[in-house]
């Protein structure tokens, strides 16, 4: 898979550490606000083992209110993506808004992940004139609403024919596959049992012949099976990020890097010894 500068290997599930500079979002809104809290959180999520780190500023949490404006948005992230130009691994940036893909990735961002799916007029043309990866994700609804009336026929195969979708035109616009990331969007817009079926059918997804990214980390499904709040849903998360590893995952976006990464390593030790 190609980042920019950044050739990443996908013979092992890769980590995607989550840095959300936002005061609102569902289960560390606030804590890194301040560039400096949001640049040492980053570091130290690196540090922990993650492959990527992902910078959020603009809440995507159920019910949460498209407020955000792209300047507010930059003038978060920005600082931030200057703290980390010499980091070694890829920095994406998780927006929908071409403006801050533009901005961003002028800025040194390597990756742009978008729970839009590119759907923004102009997005397409932002990504192509870069050479950064991308990633797509499936969304029912918005935000604001997605978890009114969550309704599918067949979900996976629903999920997989928008992802289908986004691929042909990620590539008619100039975007190499190799560039190319796809999330089947767990809880956007999704039941449990929705998630549950993505889950169970994630291996369905590999006939895509792109990367496959989960987010599962601290969810609200995970709260509903374990009756937790999102404070205590770390052994869920590590539970969920590893099935979702065995049926084929290839970047798994996570708050809890180093708890995450030693599972991974059990499962690979695991999987070796069955080669
Ligand atoms: N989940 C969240 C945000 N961005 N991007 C992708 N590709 N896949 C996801 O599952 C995904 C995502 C929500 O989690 P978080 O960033 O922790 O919360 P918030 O949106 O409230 O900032």
């Amino acid at each position: 898979m190609r980042c920019g500068r950044f050739v990443l290997p996908l013979d092992r599930p890769l980590i995607m550490g989550v840095v959300n500079i936002t005061p609102d979002s569902f289960s560390d809104g606030g804590r890194f606000l301040d560039p400096a809290a949001a640049i040492a959180h980053a570091r130290k999520l690196i540090e922990e083992g993650a492959d990527l780190v992902d910078l959020g500023a603009e809440s995507s949490r159920p019910g949460a209110a498209a407020v955000v404006s792209a300047d507010e948005e930059l003038r978060r992230l920005l600082p931030v993506l200057r703290g980390l130009r010499d980091v070694a691994v890829p920095v994406s940036v998780d927006t929908i808004k071409p403006a801050v893909m533009r901005a961003v990735l002028a800025e040194g961002a390597t990756m742009i992940n978008d729970i839009n799916a590119l759907r923004a007029p102009g997005a397409l043309a932002v990504v192509a004139a870069s050479d950064a990866a991308v990633c797509v994700m499936h969304m029912q609804g918005t935000p604001g609403t997605m978890q009114q009336h969550p309704s599918y026929g067949d979900v996976v195969a629903e999920v997989k024919a928008f992802l289908l979708e986004r691929i042909e035109s990620m590539c008619a616009a100039g975007i190499a596959a190799e560039r190319i990331v796809v999330d089947p969007g767990f809880g956007f817009g999704k039941t449990l049992e929705h998630n549950l079926d993505l889950l169970r059918h994630l291996r369905e997804f590999a006939s895509l012949g792109v990367p496959l990214l989960a987010g599962w980390s601290r969810k609200s499904s995970l709260g509903m099976i374990t009756g937790k709040p999102a404070g205590e849903r770390l052994a869920a998360s590590i539970a969920a990020a590893l099935i979702a590893a065995q049926n084929g995952a290839a970047i798994l976006r996570v708050h809890d890097v180093a708890a995450t990464r030693d599972a991974l390593l059990v499962l690979g030790a695991v999987e070796k010894n069955n080669d």
